[in-house]
């Protein structure tokens, strides 16, 4: 243990994950690591959620960096243990839970959660329980594969409990880049002016009194696939790479691009895999979630260097990294989730955000989270981070969904993620509509014909149509603006 423990004063703090599990009650506030279902804790949340199944009624607040895997937040949930829930998630019992209000989910920009859990808007964080590669002499903390917003947690709790996995190698040390921002009114510029800056320590600062449990573990994180690319992704990905050339012969971007962020999703990943089919080279990458593609990406020449809060690969993703340690070293950077998504960052490096809609309005409004405006999907994540601060903020989806029954272009959102102001593009396999400068009735014109899917074009022109017969600004019907949505859930399908 000694290769990966090396404070002394620590030693007796060694235990079981039963014995640490102890240390978190019902009604308390965990806040943990991970960041997708990467650099989790999972020995203690497994003995936590077993108690929680025998002891009925217990209740926590979990609180993590984004999504994390099935053994945390599903457990939990499947104990009926998880009361409130922030500010990200992905798992089927969560969203089922929470879809069902058994769970409070607060649905929050990843950039404002770290920093407001610091200052004290959701409560207390009364343990926090982090995965680590090693604690280090000092009794600091190295993160595994995410950041996210363990050094917030880490910094606010009162107890931390600390899994540390053997089966990340150590070479993953040195990878990461942990600052933290001072408050307002004292908060000085974040000094990271280039995407590959190193701005900070390698180890997550921790006060050693506050450890109360070590828990050495070799558990694997739950294995990720990805969905292979479609037709409907790639084309996407091509509307978007001669959008790109154009704007580089107009002088709006230069030859190397500006720095690309991808959210999640297949249609995300596929927009970066066709990147590799692209003429551009020596890109950067600043984002939050290093993928396989990313990795291909930098193989291939296409990225020189990419930086995010994680590592979110396949097991064979990680076998590619983990076999060639020294080349990523120099290409890649984890930072927590409040530097890897700080508007500050993104607005200064001139971020180019690519995300993915559930579906966007003729006006340029972007619904990211809601189906029919009432089921919670995953929750806006990073998206609105990027959005309004980037160079260029871009959404794509294909523009039908469920066999052609949704029109992913409708009169008027369900629910609004990103607003008609913050939407530079819209692009769906039918083509791209860039709403930069355009009036409302532009803008519905430019979707309409550029995005829409041919289905639904005609009755989308004759809401158009009605809506410029009203007086005002913004051609919309009051009466009949979330009719498609109506429609669909009392006949299936949004055709007339
Ligand atoms: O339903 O699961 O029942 O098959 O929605 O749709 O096409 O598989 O989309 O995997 O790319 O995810 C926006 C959810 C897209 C994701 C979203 C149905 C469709 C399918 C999923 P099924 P696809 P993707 C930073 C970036 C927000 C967070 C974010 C997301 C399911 O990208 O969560 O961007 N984004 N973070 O059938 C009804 C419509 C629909 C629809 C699709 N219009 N109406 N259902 N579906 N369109 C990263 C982080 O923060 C970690």
């Amino acid at each position: 243990h000694s290769e990966r423990m090396k404070c002394e004063a620590l030693k007796d703090r060694i235990t079981t994950a039963e014995a640490a599990a102890t240390l978190i009650r019902s009604g308390m506030t965990l806040g943990t690591s991970g960041f997708t279902p990467t650099g989790y804790p999972k020995a203690v949340p497994a003995a936590l959620a077993a108690r929680f199944q025998k002891e009925k009624g217990c209740c926590i607040n979990l609180y993590t960096g984004a999504s994390v895997g099935k053994g945390l937040d599903g457990a939990l949930a499947e104990a009926g243990a998880i009361n409130r829930r922030m500010p990200y998630q992905t798992n089927t019992t969560v969203r089922k839970k929470l879809n069902q209000r058994d769970i409070r989910y607060s649905d929050i920009h990843l950039s404002h959660f770290a920093q407001e859990v610091r200052y004290g808007f959701y409560g207390k964080v009364d343990v926090a329980l982090v995965e680590a590669l090693e604690i280090t002499e000092e009794g600091h903390i190295v993160p595994t594969t995410s950041v996210g917003a363990s050094p917030v947690f880490i910094s606010q709790a009162e107890t931390v409990i600390v899994e540390i996995n053997t089966r990340k190698p150590l070479s993953l040390k040195g990878m990461h880049d942990i600052y933290q921002p001072q408050d307002p009114p004292h908060r000085q510029p974040i000094p990271l002016v280039n995407p590959e800056d190193r701005i900070g320590t390698t180890a997550i600062p921790c006060d050693p009194t506050k450890i109360k449990a070590i828990v050495f573990t070799d558990l694997d994180d739950d294995p990720i696939s990805f969905t292979p690319a479609d037709e409907d992704s790639q084309q996407i990905a091509r509307h978007l790479i001669s959008f790109f050339q154009q704007e580089v012969m107009a002088g709006r971007l230069p030859e190397q691009l500006l720095p690309l962020q991808s959210g999640v999703g297949s249609v995300a990943n596929a927009v970066l895999k066709g990147m590799s089919d692209s003429p551009f080279k020596n890109l950067v990458f600043y984002s939050e979630v290093i993928q396989d593609n990313v990795l291909d990406l930098l193989d291939n020449g296409t990225f020189r260097f990419a930086s995010g809060t994680s590592f979110t690969l396949s097991p064979d993703g990680f076998d590619r990294l983990y076999a060639n340690m020294e080349k990523y070293r120099n290409q890649i950077m984890l930072r927590p989730m409040e530097i890897s998504n700080n508007p500050e960052i993104i607005r200064r490096i001139g971020s180019i955000a690519m995300n993915t809609a559930i579906e966007a309005d003729i006006f340029g409004n972007v619904n990211s989270t809601h189906i029919m405006g009432r089921r919670m999907m995953n929750g806006i994540g990073g998206s609105g981070d990027f959005a309004r601060a980037g160079y260029l903020s871009i959404f794509a989806t294909p523009s039908m969904a469920k066999g052609g029954a949704i029109s992913a272009i409708v009169p008027m959102v369900s629910h609004v993620d990103h607003t008609e102001h913050d939407v530079k593009v819209i692009v769906t396999e039918q083509g791209l509509a860039d709403l930069r400068g355009l009036s409302p009735w532009e803008r519905a014109e430019s979707v309409i014909e550029n995005c829409a899917h041919p289905d639904y074009r005609p009755a989308l022109r004759d809401y158009l149509a009605a809506g410029m017969k009203e007086p005002g600004h913004t051609a919309q019907l009051m009466h009949e603006a979330l009719s498609w949505h109506q429609r669909f859930e009392e006949t299936g399908t949004m055709k007339p």
